[in-house]
């Protein structure tokens, strides 16, 4: 007698397990424009926080200059938490205004 021949599974209480964990809720970090943080700050940044590229950071810093803000990376809750607090002590440490911010995916 198979376990899983579906004329059993009630007398023997079998029930299938989830195929697969449920994805985590992610989270987009949003850095602001302002008129006072240096661009080359915000390049560094994006380097240093969020691992991009020197190409890559430009051409985002660029956008959130032009555009007002712009998404940097999307996260686990924990880890775009802990990217925006990173983020925000950096730029108070260097008497930047720098604003970021997480908002849901
Ligand atoms: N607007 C700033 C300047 O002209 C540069 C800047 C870009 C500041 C992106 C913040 O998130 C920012 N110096």
């Amino acid at each position: 007698m198979a376990d899983d021949d579906p004329r059993f599974q009630e007398d023997l209480g079998v029930q299938e397990a989830q195929p697969r964990l449920a994805k985590p809720p992610l989270y987009k970090v949003i850095l602001l424009n302002d008129d006072y943080t240096p661009m080359e700050f915000v390049v560094l940044i994006l380097e240093r926080i969020f691992h991009k590229s020197r190409e890559d950071a430009t051409r985002i810093m660029l956008h959130v200059h032009q555009r007002g803000m712009g998404v940097c990376g999307v996260y686990t809750r924990e880890v775009a938490e802990t990217k925006v607090r990173q983020v925000m002590s950096f730029s108070g440490e260097n008497q930047h205004p720098l604003q970021c911010t997480l908002e849901p995916e």
